[in-house]
């Protein structure tokens, strides 16, 4: 039998609604950075009025979250107009920032990717609404790539063109163009029924890890599972090997049932010292797993032929 790449943790969830000092629906998908001797999740929270609103849960050894009181002040685009949900944020530590793509509801289906930036995870400061209506699962590099910002995103498609992954450029996070889905020999890239980005790409030596989110239809119902790619370093919109297999996906209880059943959906992957991975990923968008791997093993299977 083959070796599973991710390991579930084995007291998971990590996280669950009945965790949070108010009353909540659910606790899912969250952004997760290290930031100084702690482990901070940006969750999906969904309170009993049914809006997905962010709230911070924090942690000194990566396995016991505590959530905060109440969730961060969010500094809306427009304070005549907040945002109704916001959800799916993607952290990125760059420079001395941490900067944060979220998908930005102004009204239910109307999404867009907002931007925010903090330096203490207490203070968040708008930067820019930066997307048309449609678009989704923004993930920044934590580099500037050709001397540009870049981002992973997903515009909504169509049946001739279906959800995938795209690159998009920013001179500034603002302004956002030079988009182009991401390729695999040569061709837009498609892998399932549709996905998108998932964690914040890691740069490793072969390139960029991205760890993605892959979904199936059943005659059920979709499934969201994970796999892994290898993308050019100089060129992000180029795929250079991917896993033939899904690296996690719904198997328990705690992933199985709830808001929506056999999700499994990650924001993050953050990178140990010592070349673990650890994911911290949204179960059926209720509760959070945590699931750990080896990032030489997960490349070497994004590139074995
Ligand atoms: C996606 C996003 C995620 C969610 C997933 C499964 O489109 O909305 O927030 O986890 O669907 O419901």
């Amino acid at each position: 039998m083959k070796k599973r790449l991710l390991e579930k943790y084995a007291q998971n969830p990590v996280m669950t609604p009945a965790q949070m000092p108010i009353e909540c629906l659910y606790t899912f998908n969250p952004g997760a950075i290290k930031f100084g001797d702690e482990y901070i999740l940006m969750m999906d929270v969904t309170t009993l009025d049914d809006i997905h609103r962010i709230w911070i849960a924090r942690s000194k050894d990566g396995y016991h979250f505590t959530p905060d009181p109440t969730p961060p002040a969010w500094p809306a685009p427009d304070p005549t107009h907040p945002e109704m949900n916001t959800y799916d944020p993607r952290i990125t530590k760059f420079g001395d920032d941490y900067i944060i793509l979220y998908a930005s509801d102004l009204l239910q289906n109307d999404v867009r990717i907002g931007i925010l930036k903090t330096r203490d995870f207490k203070k968040f400061e708008r930067v820019a609404t930066a997307s048309e209506l449609g678009n989704r699962n923004g993930a920044l590099f934590p580099e500037k790539i050709n001397g540009l910002y870049c981002r992973l995103d997903r515009p909504f498609g169509n049946e001739q063109d279906p959800c995938s992954m795209w690159v998009s450029y920013s001179p500034d996070l603002v302004f956002w163009g030079k988009s182009e889905p991401v390729k695999f020999n040569g061709k837009p890239f498609m892998d399932g029924f549709k996905m998108g980005a998932g964690a914040v790409p890691i740069r490793v030596k072969e390139g960029w890890l991205e760890i993605y989110h892959t979904v199936s239809t059943t005659c059920n119902g979709f499934i969201y599972r994970l796999k892994a790619c290898i993308l050019d370093a100089e060129n992000p919109a180029k795929i250079i090997g991917h896993t033939k297999d899904f690296i996690l996906w719904p198997e328990h209880d705690y992933e199985m049932r709830g808001r929506v059943a056999n999700v499994t959906f990650a924001c993050n992957a953050l990178p140990e010292p010592d070349g673990t991975l650890k994911i911290y990923y949204g179960a059926a968008d209720t509760n959070i797993g945590l699931a750990t791997g080896k990032i030489d093993e997960i490349v070497k299977a994004c590139l074995e032929k």
